[in-house]
């Protein structure tokens, strides 16, 4: 059976390509999701994409990881990242790697981006390079193997 690594999408990325090309890029979730499945595919891994609005779902499925025993979670729990408590809490509950990820790079944004609540309990962070923030992302999953 091949690794599975989750890659979780928090609010608004279902946008992606639609609005801010200058910040996010002209990527959509679904292209991003196509070129992880072929790099996937090369590194004999399975994922599993998936994007909600929602705070709870991505509480959930970080649960889901944790049951299922999975490689790794890649999240870009998007302006989640700076607010919430509760994923932060969900990291820590499970025993899975998470690969926190943005597009942009939120240290050269706003203030209110300067902070995250994922990179504390994070294996490690990769922003700045729009999609290739996800592709190196999962090359590092693909690391964790042994
Ligand atoms: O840079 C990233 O990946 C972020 O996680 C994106 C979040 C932002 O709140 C974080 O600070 C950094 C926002 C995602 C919104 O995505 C949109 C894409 C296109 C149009 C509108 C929103």
């Amino acid at each position: 059976m091949k690794p599975l690594v989750l890659i979780l999408n928090g609010p608004n990325l279902n946008l992606l390509g639609t609005r801010e090309p200058e910040i996010y890029g002209r990527d959509t979730l679904d292209s991003i999701g196509a070129a992880l499945s072929a790099q996937a595919d090369a590194l004999s891994l399975e994922i599993d994409m998936r994007q909600s609005n929602h705070e709870g779902h991505l509480v959930d499925w970080i649960h889901e990881a944790g049951a299922a025993g999975a490689l790794a979670i890649i999240l870009n729990a998007g302006a989640y990242t700076h607010t919430s408590i509760a994923i932060h809490d969900a990291i820590k509950a499970v025993s899975v790697p998470v690969i926190e990820v943005h597009l942009s790079n939120p240290h050269a944004r706003e203030a209110f981006r300067h902070k995250s609540l994922i990179a504390p309990v994070a294996k490690g962070s990769i922003c700045g390079f729009g999609a290739g923030s996800y592709t190196l992302a999962l090359d590092a999953a693909a690391a964790l193997r042994h």
